[in-house]
């Protein structure tokens, strides 16, 4: 298996084949039955363009309150599905064989949508690793270092890539600057679904 490091960066290209790929999007449908994805509000009060749902005890949220994580959807108001177990053996292989993820953060980019230069930093201790697994539409992801300012690298995240953020790089400015309308044809009618598995408490 290929694998990139780079100071706390590990991309897997490819990491899921296209079967696999085709899996794990079915078992993130499903869910999303249940858990409906919606466009959350920044604390500013604007829609995101990225559409968003949870899977697993914890999910994030943002709106006009701010950024944080909870137990149910803010919508339907029931728990977060759990988390697919294909999602699981990714992460106890690359992300963390001691304790499984208690979030997934399930990002839907559709025609347009971005996200822009951020860190994550609403997780209780950063010391545990976030994994990403993207699916569909490749993305232009950007990374950058601990400040704001540092120099930022460009990097295309194609479906079946895994990637870990840890040490370093976990609180690391990252954004998604666009999407690669056709490039794939996973998601039916187009877009891109990443997935990021993460401890948050
Ligand atoms: C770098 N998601 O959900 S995944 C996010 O593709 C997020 O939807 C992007 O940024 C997406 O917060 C990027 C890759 C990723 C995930 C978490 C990180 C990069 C990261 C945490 C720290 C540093
Ligand atoms: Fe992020």
């Amino acid at each position: 298996m290929q694998q990139v490091s780079n100071a706390g960066f590990d991309l897997w290209p490819g990491r899921l084949d296209p079967a696999a790929q085709r899996e794990l999007l079915d078992a993130v449908q499903t869910r999303l039955q249940a858990a409906p994805p919606y466009r959350p509000l920044t604390p500013g009060g604007k829609p995101m363009s990225v559409e968003m749902s949870n899977f697993g005890p914890l999910g994030w949220v943002t709106d006009v309150h701010g950024y944080r994580y909870q137990e149910n959807h803010p919508l339907t108001g029931e728990p977060w599905p759990d988390i697919p177990p294909i999602l699981l053996a990714l992460w106890a292989e690359h992300g963390d064989a001691t304790r499984p993820p208690d979030a997934c953060l399930v990002n839907i980019y559709r025609d347009g949508a971005r996200m822009g230069l951020h860190q994550d930093r609403d997780e209780a201790d950063f010391r545990w690793p976030v994994l990403s697994v993207s699916l569909g539409d490749t993305a232009v992801f950007r990374l950058g270092g601990v400040q704001r300012g540092d120099p930022t690298r460009s990097i295309r995240l194609a479906s079946g890539d895994v990637c870990r953020l840890a040490a370093d790089r976990r609180l690391a400015f990252h954004g998604i600057d666009r999407i690669l309308a056709g490039s794939s044809t996973l998601v039916a009618g187009g877009g891109r679904i990443n997935l990021t598995m993460r401890c948050a408490r």
